[in-house]
């Protein structure tokens, strides 16, 4: 199909994953009890999800409160004010998918579009092409044409919906949580597909069905990427349903929008839909805040933000990032004009409170310094001295560093090479033996986080001077360690020759040279090498070897 200059290209594979009544699973989590009972999710005088069995009684999305008991008076209500849960467990469902495509597009906190068309031609590659056609899946097939394109979408397709039935096995076992899927080639309408058949079920749809389920929509606000204003913009000219968009001439729809929006939106009343799934990152702020009485003292004040506080940092832990600017939030009440006013204030914080990596064993130091910190910041907000009325503490972490990153470094290979056994270990061996923490730690602090039986060696330390001389930590993107693969701790042919030429310098430690990774032990292997040609180059000179700033001068025996 061509329209608008436009070609609908068959040839990627989105997935687009939508969690099942999300609220009210994480609530059923948490509370079992929740599982065979008509729940609804309140926020305020709304109800603003609920579980599949309150939807038999009528209940609807965002239905006022009074209205749903009025239905299903047996509804029960949980609180879905606090956002944290959905938001850990949205993240948690992100990282999943994660492992089946880097290109993995958040929406909202329960809905993700994969691009999966690289798997999809791994798979393809890896089975034998004619297996194609006998691929059976679960997935409900939308539309009355067959879906046969020479292009070979049909096969791509069918090995997403294998993809997206394990994705969303995945997501059960790992999480507890059921979801429904769309496949098809482009994010449009693999969105729009995902919600014919649910909960707990998948869509696919090929593309020749795009009309078909373009037309099966009620309006042009149906479409996703179509929202209040531009349907009602839309409307002032008379379109409204998805075939009167088709059918609008391009010059009316320039009088309200400029020429690319104008076709972007008639294309998708075709169903055709080439934005990419743009790979979503963290969140550029993790925060909490509390709603409160009046609070009108000090002491409160620290107490609220201490119990934020505490909260915050176990979010922190699960995010994994280093915060480096903390923001604290005030709702003001004025007791005269009777209005609130919120004000906020940030300051730089030290990543390095927060390397322990986990809040169980924070130093509760650090805790009372960041405490110290936003008490700062709330007497810059409020004039202590006079009387003052909070309604709102909140806090959060806007600035981030990524957690230091192993590779192309000596701890690259300890961390590969230990994996194997245990990731848990291998992070606390990095993280005690030099992070930047330990590193500015007295000698007796040092004892007292080590094991008293096991003095460091000389040896030992002279490893632990190359590694600190040898810049060991990068602040760059953190590989997840899960993500290595027991590949890459193959080596080629070609490194493996070179390694079986390495050996151990005379003038060396052997035990210690045994201990070092590969690369290194490479590295002075050649640097003794070179210095072995250098001397003989200048034969009448005093042998001595010229070590210089190279890792062989941390390790000869002097
Ligand atoms: P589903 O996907 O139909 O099985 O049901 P949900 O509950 O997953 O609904 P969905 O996917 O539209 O939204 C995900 C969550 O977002 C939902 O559990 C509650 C929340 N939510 C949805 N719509 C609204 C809204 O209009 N206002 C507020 N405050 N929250 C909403
Ligand atoms: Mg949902």
């Amino acid at each position: 199909m061509n329209t608008n200059g436009y070609k609908d290209e068959h040839a990627r594979t989105i997935i687009h994953i939508d969690l099942d009544c999300f609220y009210a699973q994480v609530e059923t989590l948490k509370r079992s009890e929740l599982k065979n009972v008509p729940l609804g999710i309140q926020q305020k005088n709304i109800v603003v999800t609920s579980n599949y069995i309150a939807r038999e009684f009528g209940i609807r999305k965002c239905m006022l409160l009074t209205e749903a008991m009025q239905l299903c008076p047996n509804l029960v209500l949980v609180n879905g004010e606090d956002l944290n849960d959905y938001r850990t467990m949205s993240y948690k469902v992100t990282a999943l998918l994660q492992k089946y495509s880097e290109v993995v597009e958040r929406l909202g906190l329960d809905e993700n579009f994969v691009d999966v068309t690289k798997l999809v031609e791994e798979k393809l590659r890896s089975m034998n092409s004619s297996l194609g056609d006998q691929i059976q899946s679960v997935t409900n097939v939308f539309g009355s044409n067959e879906g046969y394109c020479q292009c070979g979408c049909e096969v791509r397709l069918k090995v997403g919906s294998l993809i997206a039935e394990e994705m969303r096995r995945l997501i059960y076992t790992q999480l507890g949580l059921t979801s429904c899927a769309g496949i098809a080639h482009n994010k449009l309408l693999a969105k729009i597909v995902c919600s014919k058949h649910k909960p707990n079920q998948q869509s696919m749809i090929y593309p020749d069905n795009a009309l078909e389920l373009m037309l099966s929509l009620n309006n042009v606000e149906s479409i996703p990427g179509i929202g209040k204003a531009t349907a009602d913009l839309l409307q002032n000219i008379g379109i409204r349903t998805i075939e009167d968009l088709q059918n609008a001439e391009l010059i009316e729809l320039k009088k309200l929008f400029d020429i690319d929006k104008a076709k972007f939106l008639q294309n998708l009343s075709y169903g055709i839909d080439n934005s990419q799934v743009k790979k979503s990152g963290k969140p550029s702020s993790i925060g909490l805040e509390d709603s409160c009485r009046l609070i009108c003292a000090e002491k409160e004040v620290k107490e609220k933000l201490r119990e934020l506080l505490k909260r915050l940092l176990l979010l922190v832990e699960a995010d994994g990032r280093l915060p480096r600017t903390i923001k604290l939030t005030v709702r003001k009440f004025d007791k005269l004009t009777k209005m609130s006013r919120r004000e906020t204030k940030q300051s730089n914080i030290n990543s390095h409170f927060f390397t322990s990596g986990c809040v169980a064993e924070m130093n509760p130091n650090n805790i009372e310094k960041i405490l110290m910190i936003l008490m700062n910041m709330f007497r810059k907000l409020v004039k202590v001295h006079k009387p003052f009325h909070i309604t709102l503490l909140g806090i959060s972490f806007v600035k981030f560093n990524e957690r230091p990153s192993y590779r192309n470094s000596i701890a690259s290979f300890l961390r590969k090479d230990l994996e194997v056994q245990s990731i848990i270990n291998i992070e606390n061996l990095i993280s005690n033996e030099s992070s930047p923490e330990s590193r500015n730690q007295s000698p007796s602090s040092c004892r007292e986080s080590s094991d008293p039986e096991s003095e460091p060696t000389p040896k030992r330390s002279k490893l632990a001077i190359f590694k600190r001389n040898r810049n060991f930590f990068e602040y760059d993107t953190c590989e997840s360690p899960s993500k290595l693969r027991v590949q890459d701790l193959q080596l080629t042919s070609e490194k493996r020759e070179n390694i079986q030429n390495i050996k151990c310098p005379p003038s060396v430690d052997e035990s210690v040279f045994q201990e070092l990774p590969l690369n290194v032990q490479q590295e002075i292997w050649s640097d003794y090498a070179k210095s072995e040609i250098d001397s003989a180059s200048c034969a009448n000179k005093p042998k001595k070897m010229k070590t210089g700033n190279s890792i062989l001068n941390y390790l000869v025996q002097k």
